[in-house]
């Protein structure tokens, strides 16, 4: 199997099966064999059902967090590439095969995506996120770990999965999109980015993020690891 996408989810009824339909569009259209993975944190809301009946494989994690969600999912994964993204319909899974064509055709172990250098929607990012809050992270992502990034916060990433076998992992809340940054840079493992949308997300669907306890939870994960 080439890809494993991995959804990490917390009451994403109103969007998930959006994403999911993409993921499996996705794979017809560049004719290849994939899996979506759907890793629900004890949503109350129908997110697991809607999931199971659009085809994903829904797995359960009972650590809360955003990190712990996604190294769940990669566990399970069969694919030879894993791609994660969002479950509230704010990345286009339509892209998957600019992904893919990326990775195969390049020496990278990571493409990520980059909104900053992208295009972001009206409405899909609040004003600190975008110019104070991201911008500031990546500047000391790649002050102090040579990452080379435009957008440490972007969460519609390509990687090959076999690498997981020699990276070791700890956070488990939103900082982890950090972590899977510098455990990239640390090892050396090439990482090219490309240019994609983030599109506003429905009306009425709370935000899982917390600028401030987030930003620092980020912020600290990125001081300490230098030292580990
Ligand atoms: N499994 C799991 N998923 C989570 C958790 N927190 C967030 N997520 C999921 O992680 C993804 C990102 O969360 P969002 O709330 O969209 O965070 P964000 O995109 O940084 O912030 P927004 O700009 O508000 O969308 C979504 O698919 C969430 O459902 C969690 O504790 N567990
Ligand atoms: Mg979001």
């Amino acid at each position: 199997m080439q890809i494993s996408v991995v959804i990490p989810c917390l009451n994403e009824e109103q969007n998930i099966k959006k994403c999911i339909d993409k993921c499996f569009a996705s794979f017809e259209v560049r004719g290849i064999e994939g899996e979506v993975i759907v890793v629900d944190n004890n949503s109350t809301d129908k997110t697991a059902e809607i999931a199971a009946s659009c085809g994903a494989k829904v797995v359960e994690c009972t650590d809360i967090g955003y990190g712990f969600a996604l190294r769940k999912g990669f566990s399970v994964c069969n694919g030879k590439y894993i791609m994660m993204g969002d479950g509230d319909d704010s990345y286009d899974f339509n892209e998957i095969p600019r992904f893919y064509n990326t990775i195969i055709s390049s020496d990278c172990k990571m493409v990520t995506g980059t909104r900053l250098k992208g295009d972001i929607k009206k409405g899909a990012m609040p004003f600190l996120h975008r110019y104070i809050g991201t911008p500031f992270l990546t500047f000391i992502l790649n002050l102090f770990y040579k990452a080379g990034i435009s957008d440490v916060n972007c969460g519609m990433r390509m990687f090959e999965s076999e690498v997981l076998n020699d990276l070791n992992f700890r956070t488990g809340g939103m900082e982890f999109a950090s972590e899977l940054f510098t455990t990239f840079a640390k090892k050396k493992l090439k990482i090219i980015e490309i240019p994609i949308s983030l599109y506003p997300v429905a009306k009425g669907r709370e935000s899982k993020l917390n600028t401030f306890r987030d930003g620092f939870r980020h912020l600290f994960y990125l001081v300490s690891a230098l030292f580990i």
